[in-house]
């Protein structure tokens, strides 16, 4: 196993501390020289654990194994969904925490750090519980889900909030990260380990599908999961697992989309957003700051950057909730709201994954319309009832 730096390409010996290339300053890819994708037995992603790395302790809530959900509504489609609300603590987060909370334990560590727009923070709080490990989030502050929030503190966490956006949370992180290294571990998606446990995500959508799907449709915030998703569906291919690779498609919400904005108007860097805005606070993310590792996945695999608006993703969140009887927080619609906008690009044959990444219970605080009756007596309730069955 080596560590690949993603600019310069340059090579280093594994390292549970090393984030960036001592050379040029790029992010770091996990290289293996032989991998074996197939699932062994054991819990949760270290199912995986011949394409994963090596680690002292496997550290699981037995992540992963998430439904495949076929959608009814596209007729004339086969669109599939990945449920990763179906994680231990309700988003795909999971998968990567897994193998970084494991890494954390053999690097010493005695907690993990994380900024968050919440999912993160959830995920490192419960999966450092379990290693016996403190956790210390820094949050935008007032703009974390209450469901998120709870479970962070629910778990323990020591939570920092700062005045300002994500970007300005993991600001924070990287800049104590560079100065103080050993006790404390970072586990945001800068960190290469974690995003293995994330490529999981392909490795059983292959297997399910009997190949690898033809597009998969990601919500993109800080770009990690887009990025190891692709790696996951490469190696799948070079181990002739799978007999093609997919076309990766980014979904970013409109008031939050540097790199669709980029796409958009042919620039060579991200639109950076100081102030991101979006109802998909998961998403609200304003300095990817994995960018160049998904250009290169979206790049690599002929696929795109779009954004939606908001009215999109919540109306795609809505769909999913009353037509599929799938609940996923806004974010996590953002795919198929994008599905929804790219529908007639798509050949109709195509095999199509939507990534729903969270679920929906993440998120209490949206505002969904729908009729309440008061009934003051039984009788009355009987009354609503009737007179509700009579209009179904
Ligand atoms: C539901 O929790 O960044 O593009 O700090 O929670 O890999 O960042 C969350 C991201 C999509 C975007 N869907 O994934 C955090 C955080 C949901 C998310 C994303 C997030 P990346």
């Amino acid at each position: 196993m080596r560590l690949q730096c993603i600019s310069c390409r340059a090579e280093y010996e594994p390292d549970p501390w090393l984030f960036r290339c001592p050379r040029c300053g790029g992010l770091l890819e996990v290289m293996y020289e032989d991998i074996d994708p197939a699932p062994t037995q054991g819990h949760g992603v270290w199912r995986f654990r011949n394409a994963l790395p090596p680690v002292g302790r496997m550290i699981s809530l037995g992540e992963g194994n998430t439904p495949l959900i076929k959608l009814e509504v596209p007729r004339r489609r086969d669109v599939y969904l990945k449920f990763e609300g179906a994680n231990p603590t309700g988003s795909f987060k999971d998968r990567g925490m897994a193998v970084a909370v494991s890494i954390a334990l053999d690097a010493g560590a005695k907690a993990v750090l994380a900024a968050s727009t919440g999912n993160t923070s959830s995920s490192a709080a419960a999966y450092a519980a379990r290693a016996g490990l403190r956790s210390i989030i820094v949050l935008p502050r007032g703009r974390v889900a209450k469901g998120k929030l709870f479970q962070a503190m629910l778990h323990g966490a020591s939570i920092v909030e700062v005045e300002g956006s994500f970007d300005e949370a993991l600001r924070a992180v990287i800049e104590y990260i560079e100065g103080e290294k050993g006790l404390v571990y970072p586990v945001n998606s800068f960190n290469q380990w974690r995003l293995e446990g994330q490529k999981t995500l392909a490795y059983e959508a292959a297997a399910e599908l009997g190949d690898a799907p033809d597009y998969v449709i990601v919500p993109v915030g800080n770009a990690g999961n887009i990025s190891a998703i692709w790696k996951g569906f490469k190696e799948l291919y070079q181990a002739g697992v799978t007999s093609k690779l997919p076309v990766m498609i980014g979904v970013q919400a409109r008031g939050a989309s540097p790199l669709a904005t980029m796409t958009e108007r042919g620039l060579r860097e991200p639109a950076w957003f100081d102030k991101p805005e979006t109802v998909a606070t998961a998403i609200r993310i304003g300095r990817p700051i994995n960018w160049q590792r998904a250009l290169e996945a979206v790049r690599e695999s002929g696929g795109t950057f779009i954004s939606v608006s908001d009215d999109e993703i919540l109306e795609a969140q809505k769909t999913l909730a009353r037509k599929e009887g799938i609940g996923v927080e806004p974010a996590s619609a953002a795919p198929y709201a994008g599905l929804l906008r790219l529908d007639a690009k798509i050949p109709k044959d195509s095999t199509i994954l939507l990534v729903a990444t969270g679920h929906a219970l993440k998120d209490p605080g949206i505002r969904v319309e729908t009729e309440i009756q008061l009934a003051v007596t039984i009788t009355d309730a009987i009354k609503f009832i009737k007179k509700i069955a009579i209009s179904v």
